[in-house]
């Protein structure tokens, strides 16, 4: 029996459990509804703009002010983030419109002709390539559901909510060419240990990327995000997906790609690490195993005591979520949530617990545990872990707690 299995049986048991009362929702009387009416047809309906949500939801990106998360390395003073509203999310996949967006050259989003755009191959490979859109669409694709997330995704005690504290990840399917499929057509010569990706903007956006990397199943060159073309905020029409690894290595608007023996320390890299020594440029973290609780979470109120489902999201760059735990006590003890989703290596994996609240002060965490056996740390096993000068390159994959109040309340734990 697997996980998911276990998790489906404790599920359907707890249903049982709970049948003679409601967990949410009141029962009716024979003759009464309680229904509100069917909104009625007006002069006012039109039809929808495409992907156009409910004038009723009101999620949104927010965006995070240049200068304003004391975690951003950018000397350049650029660097700005839209969040992703992680406290609306249901599910998995963050819909294209709401992904996170980081862009070093500020708001500037390249407006590309896919017709005009190529991608260049080139450098240490027997035969340079250069690929129209068309030609790339020719190579097998794949689709794959992989998050992403920026390293300056580093929860802030001043954090009000999760979104601000955590709304530097998104999920989606991409879909694209295996990378290795593309150097294997340019034949990759002996010696060659690293490439430089290039973006079409003026500060070209470069990654250099282990070559290894670059070859492994999980490299896409994308077009594809949930069902369509990328969007323009998110590399339209090309972008690299590195996943498991620091977002900043999936370079949008995909434009050059260079084989080369040598690391190359680009606009990028150098704006991440203080350091041109390729052994101590960490250019190769994988992202460790981490988990928000997404509700209840800071900002948001409980009306009254009764039962709720706290819920989440858990990931690693290292492959599958195993396990979520979650506490209620501050981490005293823990319990094994449920995992409420399927679940895919270096993908947001959703989890649940279903919970009474009785009114009291609690402390509520999570932690996650990846298929490699990692444990995800507390903030002050991160801090023993990374240096002060060093955690701005660390995956900032510590415990965030909330702290609920006798009235409801839900704030930042950290302090
Ligand atoms: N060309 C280019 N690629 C880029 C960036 C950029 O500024 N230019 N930002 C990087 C960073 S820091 C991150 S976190 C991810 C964010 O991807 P997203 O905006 O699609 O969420 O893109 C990476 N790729
Ligand atoms: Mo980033």
């Amino acid at each position: 029996m697997d996980d998911i299995q276990r998790a489906r049986r404790r599920f359907i048991k707890a249903g049982f459990a709970l049948a003679s009362l409601p967990i949410a929702g009141s029962r009716l009387t024979l003759g009464q509804t309680g229904q509100s009416d069917v909104p009625k047809r007006d002069a006012n309906d039109k039809l929808m703009a495409y992907g156009e949500p409910s004038r009723f939801v009101t999620s949104e990106r927010i965006v995070e002010i240049p200068g304003s998360g004391g975690s951003h390395h950018d000397p350049f003073g650029l660097t700005n983030h839209l969040l992703t509203p992680l406290q609306d999310s249901v599910g998995i996949i963050t819909p294209a419109s709401l992904h996170y967006v980081a862009a070093h050259a500020g708001f500037y989003v390249p407006d590309i002709n896919p017709a005009e755009h190529r991608l260049m191959i080139h450098g240490m490979v027997d035969h340079p390539m250069l690929f129209t859109m068309e030609e790339l669409k020719r190579f097998p694709s794949m689709s794959r559901i992989h998050y992403l997330e920026c390293n300056a995704n580093f929860p802030k005690a001043r954090d009000k909510t999760v979104q601000e504290a955590a709304g530097r990840t998104s999920c989606n399917e991409w879909t694209g060419v295996p990378l290795s499929l593309l150097l294997n057509e340019a034949g990759v010569q002996n010696g060659a240990n690293w490439i430089v990706a290039e973006g079409a903007e003026e500060n070209k956006g470069t990654y250099c990327i282990p070559l290894a990397r670059a070859m492994d199943e999980y490299c896409l060159v994308a077009y594809g995000q949930n069902g369509e073309a990328i969007r323009p905020q998110n590399g339209f029409p090309l972008r690299l997906l590195v996943p498991g690894l620091e977002a900043i290595n999936s370079v949008k608007w995909l434009r050059r790609i260079t084989v080369t023996s040598e690391f190359y320390m680009t606009y990028n890299n150098m704006g991440r690490y203080s350091s041109i020594d390729p052994n101590i440029v960490k250019t190769d973290y994988v992202q460790g195993p981490k988990s928000v609780i997404t509700f209840p979470s800071g900002g948001q109120k409980l009306p009254s005591p009764g039962h709720y489902e706290i819920t989440g999201l858990a990931w690693s760059g290292a492959g599958a979520v195993r396990k979520v735990e979650i506490s209620v006590d501050g981490g005293k003890t823990w319990k094994e949530a449920q995992i409420r989703s399927a679940v895919h290596r270096i993908a947001h994996t959703r989890f649940g617990m279903s919970w009474n609240w009785t009114g009291e002060e609690h402390v509520l965490m999570s932690r996650c545990t990846d298929e490699k056996g990692q444990l995800q740390p507390t903030p002050a096993e991160f801090n023993s872990r990374w240096k002060p000068e060093s955690r701005g390159e660390a995956h900032p994959n510590f415990i965030l707690p909330w702290k609920l109040g006798r009235d409801g309340m839900v704030q930042n734990g950290l302090s």
